[in-house]
């Protein structure tokens, strides 16, 4: 079990008074852009990507908030078969197709998508400036190396965990039985047995204080008293610990998590802007 935690906002006033801020800011969120606005003026954007990956969550949460539409194809994560005659050698999810251009990384995809929503005018310089501000960018930097590392030794813990999170790879519709099967066992198997090595790579000892001591730190140092680390509207670093705990939503370690610290209303909120985006309807 995580250690409970307990942010200034639970000690100061408890989750009423953070009922209560959800309620008062709703209204004045702002309205999401519909697909057709953002339609056309992205262009085609093909994101391959594995579904439990906080790299590929970030960039597709992004592309959900500003509504730009977007396919994604599933990897086979022991096989590659998806990238591996044309990827150039790149063997890491996420990979995006913009147009014909193929960007690797998340971080490069989200620049670029984020330039290509500027020049549209899906976002106007001043938006653009504060969404990818410097603070902002240092705490996706701290999201993609220090938090996105601990989520893998979290949601390995034990066989059976892995197992839980393989769990998607048999209902992704182009993996064949021996895909889903293999990969579901085997990749389990290889993820279980990978934890300890992940876990000494990153200096980690206990893998779920880790990741409590992360979300505190995130809740009180990036988001502190504000609806999102952005202020009123989520910016990029909102988006990116967003992905990290969007790609594991189907596992145990994220159901501790939301039980155990207070980070539930804040990811409702980016949530909340989020949907109906496709990052909750592209799984395959
Ligand atoms: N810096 C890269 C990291 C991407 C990354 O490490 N992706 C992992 C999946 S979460 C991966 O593809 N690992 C290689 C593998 O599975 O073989 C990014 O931000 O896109």
């Amino acid at each position: 079990m995580f250690r409970r935690l307990r942010t200034p906002l639970l000690a100061s006033g408890g989750l009423l008074a953070a009922g209560a801020l959800d309620r008062a800011l709703a209204p004045k969120l702002r309205a999401p852009l519909t697909t057709a606005a953002a339609a056309g003026t992205v262009g085609s954007v093909l994101i391959y990507q594995y579904e439990i990956c906080p790299f590929c969550n970030k960039v597709k949460a992004l592309l959900d908030l500003y509504r730009v539409p977007y396919e994604t194809t599933e990897v086979n994560p022991l096989t590659k078969g998806e990238i591996k005659a044309w990827s150039g050698g790149y063997r890491k999810v996420p990979i995006a197709k913009l147009g014909d251009e193929q960007v690797n990384d998340s971080g490069v995809i989200s620049q670029a998508l984020l330039d290509r929503m500027g020049t549209a005018g899906v976002l106007d310089a001043k938006q653009l400036a504060e969404f990818r501000s410097p603070k902002a960018l240092e705490w996706a930097k701290w999201s993609d190396e220090k938090f996105a590392v601990l989520l893998f030794p979290n949601i390995t813990r034990s066989f059976s965990e892995s197992y839980q999170a393989f769990g998607y790879v048999m209902s992704v519709p182009h993996f064949s039985m021996l895909d889903k099967v293999s990969n579901q066992i085997i990749g389990s198997f290889f993820m279980w047995m990978a934890q300890g090595k992940i876990k000494k790579k990153y200096g980690i000892d206990d893998e779920r204080a880790a990741v409590v001591a992360g979300i505190n730190h995130w809740l009180n140092e990036g988001v502190g008293s504000k609806p999102f680390a952005g202020g009123k509207q989520p910016n990029f670093a909102d988006v990116c610990v967003f992905g990290c705990l969007k790609a594991i939503d189907r596992t145990d370690a994220y159901k501790e998590i939301m039980a155990e610290t207070a980070i539930k209303p804040w990811y409702d909120r980016v949530e909340a802007l989020v949907q109906p985006g496709n990052a909750c309807t592209s799984r395959q």
